[in-house]
């Protein structure tokens, strides 16, 4: 079988209609694979999105796809009664299979699943534009809130403990202690760093244990390139990749926002002398986000907007790291220290922060 025969066998499982045309691979994720597939149905061009689900991260996909349909079914049914048109671009529309099930078990035991492709938008891998940043702060403040009116069932822990700090350094620990591959003698300054920051970074997971922060519906994966930009109006229009739709608080989804969207270089820029905390593009960022958010935000959870950006950006330095002297087991990697590289620009990204740390609070309490 070729590669297109093969993937073919998959997509036909789907209950799309018309003429298979061609699919090929897409994507820049860490964890899945994708691709895009182009149908012609009665002599109109339809775009697929079909992904094979990590199952070594996901290991229990069902969930997965119960938890992604709670939430776009949600979303579709809120953006229609509040009259928005364009709704199948505003969110992700889950095709099922021809059998009715959300997804599809090959004879491997991959999962796959499909979604309508969204047409006309664009993505960013770092964010240059204050306007840009406005429109994004705004549709991940408009995600939440509609979110935070939720009333279907309790979504699953598909990853437990997902975004838990004490966990995270947990698994640091032991991966420290093991040091399979010899790395830890090499990374000692960033090691420093982590044990210096440990007992800071822990303010959101101890707030939701504590119930000072509220469970609600977190993303847990906002970084900029998962936001579909409309090509010609330049709207933030769509949230996508929710593979981690779980409970959580939504500081978790403020945190990782501010970390991709201010940094000035990519999460893996091989040179750290690029990483700079982009100000302006913050300011612009959370005055949008505010619009959205400020009405169901707790006063405590607006007092750690900033330093969710900050958490948020240390537990991926901790995770890249962990899996660094783990010997990359679980980030898709281009070359043996592309986890190091990650983690050394969340590491610049804080100190960047840091620097300038008054401003930024004091912007965050002028709000
Ligand atoms: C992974 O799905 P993808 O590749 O966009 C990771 C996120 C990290 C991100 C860092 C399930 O996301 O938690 O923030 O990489 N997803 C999972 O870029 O671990
Ligand atoms: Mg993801």
């Amino acid at each position: 079988m070729t590669a297109q025969e093969q993937i073919y066998s998959v997509i036909d499982k789907f209950a799309i209609y018309g003429d298979f045309v061609s699919c090929k691979p897409v994507g820049n994720g860490h964890i899945n694979n994708t691709y895009r597939s182009s149908f012609n149905q009665a002599g109109r061009e339809v775009r697929y999105t079909h992904q094979r689900i990590n199952k070594a991260v996901f290991t229990k996909p069902d969930q997965v796809m119960e938890n992604i349909a709670s939430v776009t079914s949600f979303l579709r049914r809120r953006y229609a009664s509040q009259g928005l048109g364009d709704v199948s671009r505003r969110t992700l529309t889950v095709v099922p299979c021809r059998d009715g099930r959300m997804f599809y078990r090959d004879e491997n035991g991959d999962y796959w699943r499909t979604y309508l492709y969204v047409e006309n938008v664009q993505t960013y891998e770092v964010l240059e534009s204050e306007a840009l940043a406005y429109r994004l702060g705004k549709a991940i403040g408009n995600f939440q809130n509609s979110l935070s009116s939720y009333d279907g069932k309790r979504l699953h822990d598909t990853i437990p403990r997902f975004h838990d700090m004490r966990m995270r350094y947990e698994q640091l620990d032991a991966a420290l202690a093991k040091d399979v591959k010899n790395r830890a003698a090499g990374i000692a300054a960033e090691l420093d760093f982590l044990a210096a920051n440990r007992e800071r970074g822990m303010v959101l997971t101890d707030g939701l244990a504590s119930g000072k922060l509220r469970e609600g519906i977190t993303h847990n994966d906002t970084k900029v390139n998962n936001i579909l930009f409309d090509e010609k109006s330049g709207e933030a229009l769509c949230v996508i990749d929710l593979d981690t739709v779980m409970p959580g608080t939504v500081l978790f989804d403020t945190g990782d926002l501010i970390r991709t969207a201010t940094n000035t270089a990519a999460e893996d820029e091989q040179d750290v002398s690029k990483v700079r905390f982009n100000f302006p593009v913050f300011k612009a960022l959370i005055r949008g986000y505010m619009e959205e958010a400020a009405g169901f935000l707790s006063p405590y959870e607006k007092s750690l907007i900033a330093e969710s950006g900050r958490t948020i950006t240390q537990i991926m330095a901790v995770r890249m790291i962990t899996d660094y002297l783990n010997g990359d087991v679980y980030y898709k990697i281009d070359y043996p220290e592309h986890n190091i590289v990650r983690a050394r620009t969340q590491i610049a990204l804080i100190k960047a922060m840091d620097a300038q740390w008054n401003d930024i609070q004091q912007f965050v309490a002028g709000l």
